[in-house]
C-alpha cells in the first residue's frame, strides 16, 4: 500500500549523495542529508517510545533551529500531529492553545520550561520537554540515549486524509481556531509549487522566516526538501546577512516587510543577486512601490503569491509569464477559485466580492469546531477565505481587502477583537476599537482607540504597558488614543472605516 505520509515523499526526494550539505546555518554548521535522515529517525523513535495515542498532538514553542525543523519532520515521520506555536506567545495565549488542543507532548525552550510545563501539566499533558541539548529532559539527549539502531526508522503509514498539523488561526470572533491540515493537503501543495515555481537541481534557498507559520514551515521547508535543495538557514531575519548570502543562493522567500528592510541595505545590488533565480513574496500585500523598487535595484521581478493557514498556497503569479505587481496571479493548478457576492452569486470579471476556494490543499476543518467549520464552507464545498478581491479579464487575481476584521502586521495576524477584549477588561475602560493603519515597515500596524468610563482617568501608555505584560509583542498596538466617543452608524455599530481614515497618516 502506498504510504501517503508527507515525510515519505520528502525523504524520497533527498539526493543520492546523503553526505552532501542539506542545511548550512548562520553559525557555520553544516547538516548533511544523512543528518536529517538519522536525527528525524531518532526523534521519531523517541516519540513512538512514549506510547502516545493515535493522532497525538505534539505542541512546540521553541526558537528557530535546525533541530526544531527536525522535530517537525520527526513528528510527521512518526505519524503524529505537529502544532507549532509562535515564540512570542505569553502564558494566557499558551494556556488557551494547550487547553484547546490537549497535546500529548509539549516541547518548549529551556528558558520557558518553568511556566510552560506548569500550564501543560495542569492541562493533563504527560510529556514536557525542552529541545536545547544542555539539560536533562532535552528531547535530543533522550533520543541520543535510545538503544543502538535507533537511527533507523520506518516511516509510519499515513493516509492522505490523516492529520499532519494543526495551525491556530483566528477569524472574526477573536478566539483562535485550529486549522487541521492533512498529509494530502500539504503534499499536493508542495508538488504543485515545485512545478509552478520551476524548482531545479542546484537551487539553494535562503530560509529567513520563522517556522511556526505556513510560510516558513511549509512553503519554504517543503519547497526545498521536495526538490532535494540545500537551505541556508538564518535563525532570525537579518537583512545584512541575507544580502551577504545572496551570491550563494538562488531562491528567497519573504513577507513584504523583509523586502522593505532588504531595500534599505546598500549591499543589495544586481551583482549580489547575480545567481538568484527567484524572489517570492506573500503572507501580506506587497506594495507596488516595493515591487518596482526591487525590480530597479536588482533586475528581478518579485513573484507574489497568496495563501493562508487553512489552505496553504492558493494563487501565484507565473514563473515564466508576466508577474503583475499588485496582483497575486492565478489560481494554482488544482485550485478552483471564484469571487461571489454576499448573496452567494458568482460575480463577473472585474467585480469585487468574497474569494472562495476548493482543492486538495484545503484543510479538513477547525479542530473540534464542526459548527464553525460548516459556517465557513458553502453548500457546494468552497471555503470562504474572508478575503475580498476580483479577477481581471486575463485571470489575474487582486486582493482588495478583507471581510474579516484582521490586521496583518509584518506578516503576522492580529485580531482586533482579541486586543479589544483585553483593553475592555481593564478598569476604567468603557469601550475600545483596534484598527489597522498603514505602516512603512510592517505594512500595517494596530492602533487602539479607547473610551473611558464616566469619571475614570485613563493613561494611554499604561494601557500599552498592560497589554505588553499579557500578549505577544507583535499584537501590541503601536499607538493608543483616549477619546470622548467613537464614530457610529445608525445601527450604533462602531465605524472602523472612519477611524482608519482619521488615523491613516499616523506613520506616513
Ligand atoms: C516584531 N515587532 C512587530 C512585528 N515583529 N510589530 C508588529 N508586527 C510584527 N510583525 C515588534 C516587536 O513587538 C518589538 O517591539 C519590535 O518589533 C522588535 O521585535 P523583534 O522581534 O526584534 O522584531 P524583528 O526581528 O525585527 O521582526 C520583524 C519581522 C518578524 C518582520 C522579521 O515580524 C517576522 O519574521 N515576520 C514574518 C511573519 C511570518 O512569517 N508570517 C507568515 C505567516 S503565514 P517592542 O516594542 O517590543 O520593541 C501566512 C500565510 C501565507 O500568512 O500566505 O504565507
Ligand atoms: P494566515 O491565516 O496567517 O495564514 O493569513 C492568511 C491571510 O494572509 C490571508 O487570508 C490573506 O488575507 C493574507 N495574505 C496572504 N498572502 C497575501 C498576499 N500575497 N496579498 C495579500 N494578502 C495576503
Amino acid at each position: 500500500m502506498k504510504n501517503n505520509n508527507l515525510f515519505a515523499a520528502l525523504r524520497a526526494a533527498f539526493p543520492k549523495d546523503l553526505d552532501a550539505v542539506a542545511v548550512e546555518t548562520d553559525t557555520g554548521l553544516n547538516y548533511s542529508w544523512r543528518d536529517l535522515e538519522r536525527s528525524t529517525a531518532m526523534l521519531a523513535n523517541l516519540l513512538q517510545s512514549l506510547d502516545l495515542p493515535p493522532g497525538a498532538r505534539i505542541a512546540v514553542q521553541v526558537e528557530k533551529s535546525v533541530e526544531a525543523m527536525m522535530l517537525y519532520l520527526a513528528t510527521l515521520r512518526a505519524g503524529y500531529v505537529f502544532l507549532p506555536l509562535n515564540t512570542a506567545y505569553q502564558s494566557a495565549e499558551i494556556e488557551y492553545f494547550i487547553a484547546n488542543a490537549e497535546p500529548s507532548v509539549v516541547v518548549c525552550s529551556k528558558k520557558n520550561f518553568g511556566w510552560v510545563s506548569k500550564i501543560a501539566f495542569k492541562a493533563g499533558t504527560q510529556n514536557v520537554f525542552t529541545l536545547d541539548d544542555d539539560r536533562t529532559g532535552s528531547l535530543l539527549e533522550r533520543a541520543a540515549a535510545l538503544p543502538e539502531g535507533s537511527d533507523r526508522h520506518e516511516v509510519v503509514q499515513r493516509g492522505a486524509d490523516d492529520l499532519a498539523a494543526i495551525l491556530y488561526t483566528s477569524g472574526t470572533t477573536g478566539r483562535s481556531k485550529g486549522a487541521m491540515l492533512s498529509h494530502g493537503n500539504m503534499l499536493s501543495n508542495a508538488l504543485v509549487l515545485k512545478d509552478y515555481w520551476a524548482w531545479e537541481p542546484g537551487d539553494v534557498l535562503i530560509h529567513a522566516l520563522p517556522i511556526f507559520h505556513v510560510h516558513g514551515l511549509f512553503v519554504a521547508i517543503h519547497g526545498a526538501l521536495i526538490n532535494g535543495s540545500k537551505m541556508i538557514w538564518l535563525a532570525k531575519f537579518d537583512p545584512r546577512l541575507v544580502v551577504q548570502k545572496l551570491p550563494e543562493a538562488t531562491v528567497f522567500m519573504g513577507v513584504p516587510t523583509l523586502y522593505v528592510r532588504l531595500l534599505a541595505e546598500p549591499g543589495l545590488t544586481r551583482e549580489a543577486c547575480r545567481h538568484m533565480r527567484l524572489f517570492i513574496a506573500g503572507s501580506a500585500p506587497l506594495l507596488i512601490e516595493t515591487f518596482t523598487e526591487w525590480q530597479e535595484r536588482t533586475g528581478h521581478t518579485i513573484l507574489e503569491r497568496y495563501g493562508m493557514s487553512e489552505t496553504a498556497m492558493l494563487t501565484s503569479n507565473p514563473y515564466k509569464g508576466e508577474r503583475r505587481g499588485g496582483t497575486v496571479g492565478f489560481a494554482l493548478p488544482g485550485v478552483s477559485l471564484r469571487v461571489q457576492d454576499d448573496a452567494g452569486q458568482p460575480l463577473p470579471t472585474g467585480e469585487i466580492g468574497g474569494i472562495q476556494v476548493k482543492g486538495p490543499n484545503v484543510f479538513k476543518g477547525y479542530w473540534r469546531m464542526p459548527e464553525k467549520t460548516k459556517e465557513e464552507f458553502t453548500a457546494d464545498g468552497y471555503f470562504k477565505t474572508g478575503d475580498v478581491g476580483k479577477i481581471d479579464e486575463r485571470g489575474y487575481i487582486t486582493i482588495v481587502g478583507r471581510s474579516k476584521d484582521l490586521i496583518i502586521s509584518g506578516g503576522y495576524n492580529v485580531y482586533p477583537a482579541e486586543i479589544e477584549g483585553y483593553i475592555n477588561d481593564m478598569s476604567g475602560v468603557a469601550e475600545s476599537a483596534v484598527i489597522g493603519v498603514p505602516h512603512p515597515d510592517f505594512g500595517e500596524v494596530g492602533v487602539a482607540i479607547v473610551i473611558a468610563k464616566p469619571g475614570a482617568k485613563l493613561d494611554a501608555e499604561q494601557i500599552i504597558a498592560r497589554l505588553k505584560a499579557q500578549l505577544a509583542n507583535f499584537k501590541i498596538p503601536k499607538r493608543c488614543f483616549i477619546v470622548g466617543e467613537l464614530p457610529r452608524n445608525t445601527m450604533g455599530k462602531v465605524q472602523k472605516n472612519v477611524l482608519r481614515e482619521q488615523h491613516k497618516a499616523l506613520f506616513a
